[in-house]
């Protein structure tokens, strides 16, 4: 582990004191080796570099005045919720916090507008994993190789949410009561936020020209359920999207503070690097912010209307036409399908375009599309 100077900071991940670090046994409570590499090299521990209102307020000039919103659902939130289950607008699920994986959804379906039968969509749907691995070799950064869902548990180390800054005045809070690795209760008030908000985009809108002139729009509302975790320096929003065409997004999004690299350098060269240290980006004097990823995978256990279904991948491929063709077209593309039946690397990219979709392939022969899978980076710093 690391040294990190924590007196009188609310910063303390700014402070690291280079040069020194240890090996200790969590389980005993003991130090088993000291790295003491210091000697007599005078120690540039980097100065607080607090972020809360105060400090800003005294060293930085303030932003120019936003005029204020008005947030809020007079009439009450259009959702009901009997213990844990959820129902709204079209929408019924399952939601709790877990110890380990934060913020579960569980057995999602959707009211079909004819039969009016609920419809499964999925089973259940929460983060698995956060992998953050270091790039760098040295003994001061080499150690940080975190599992922050598995290791340290997205549910008990959720906070208290506040209003406005992490859910808007009219949300319907839950508390969590957990068990930790170690076996001890773990109750966080106000864990889960559950709110309403007008979508950004419409559901759906219309000119049209030719005919009957028409110009029509609607709005949509959304559906959020939240959970914000602090795991050590950041603090991780997971939010589940529920839409009222029947799609569900998830995404996570990371604020806190930095865990830097103490360096002994004030000033950057023409790079932005250091020649001795190649493994991260100087973010101020002593400060070296180490190259990482955070590598975030989700449990989505899809079952549109239930578990008889496939995975298939759709991906574009470029076919060219002749070259004597009536149109002057030199190439189109076309869907090449693929059922998926074993865990693969399915990536989509920029230059190999393609999505995924699950369907439902009745007795004879009629297909169904029932579920889009979409991926997008929805990392938000
Ligand atoms: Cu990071």
């Amino acid at each position: 582990m690391t040294c990190l100077v924590v007196a009188n900071t609310t910063n303390p991940f700014f402070r690291p004191v280079p040069l020194l670090s240890a090996v200790v046994d969590s389980d005993r409570k003991q130090v088993l080796k000291v790295y003491d590499r210091l000697g007599s090299v005078p120690v540039h521990v980097p100065p607080a570099n607090d972020y809360d209102d105060e400090t800003l307020a005294r060293e930085l000039s303030p932003l120019p005045q936003v005029s204020p919103f008005l947030l809020s659902q007079p009439l009450g939130p259009s959702f009901q919720v009997h213990g844990n289950t959820v129902s709204w607008q079209s929408w019924r699920f399952h939601l709790k916090p877990h110890a380990r994986a934060g913020l579960v959804v569980s057995q999602a379906a959707f009211q079909d507008p004819h039969t009016k039968v609920y419809r499964s969509v999925l089973y259940q749907l929460h983060p698995s994993e956060m992998f953050v691995p270091y790039q760098s070799p040295d003994l001061d950064s080499a150690n940080r190789d975190y599992a922050d869902v598995g290791e340290y548990g997205f549910g008990v180390l959720g906070t208290t949410m506040g209003v406005p800054s992490d859910c808007p005045p009219h949300s319907v809070f839950f508390n969590a009561t957990l068990v930790s690795a170690a076996g001890q209760v773990v109750v966080v008030d106000r864990a889960v936020c559950l709110f309403e908000r007008p979508s950004s985009v419409s559901a759906w809108r219309h000119v049209e020209e030719f005919g009957t002139p028409f110009a029509n729009g609607r709005t949509q509302v959304e559906l959020v359920a939240r959970m914000v975790t602090t795991v050590g320096n950041y603090d991780y929003f997971v939010d589940v999207t529920f839409k009222q065409d029947g799609s569900i997004n998830v995404a996570i999004s990371a604020t806190g503070i930095l865990e830097i690299e103490a360096c002994a350098h004030t000033r950057v060269d023409p790079n932005n690097r250091f020649r001795d240290n190649p493994y991260g980006t100087m973010m101020s004097p002593f400060h070296i912010g180490t190259f990482h990823d955070h590598l975030v995978n989700f449990r989505v256990d899809l079952d549109p209307d239930g578990t008889e279904n496939r995975f298939v991948r759709e991906q574009l491929q470029r076919e060219r036409l002749p070259p004597d063709n009536a149109v002057g077209r030199k190439s189109i593309w076309r869907v090449q399908e693929k059922v998926m039946t074993a865990p693969c690397a399915c990536a989509c990219t920029h230059v190999r375009v393609c999505q995924w979709f699950i369907d439902v392939v009745h007795v004879c022969v009629e297909k169904v599309v029932t579920a889009r899978v979409h991926a997008c980076v929805s990392a938000v710093y």
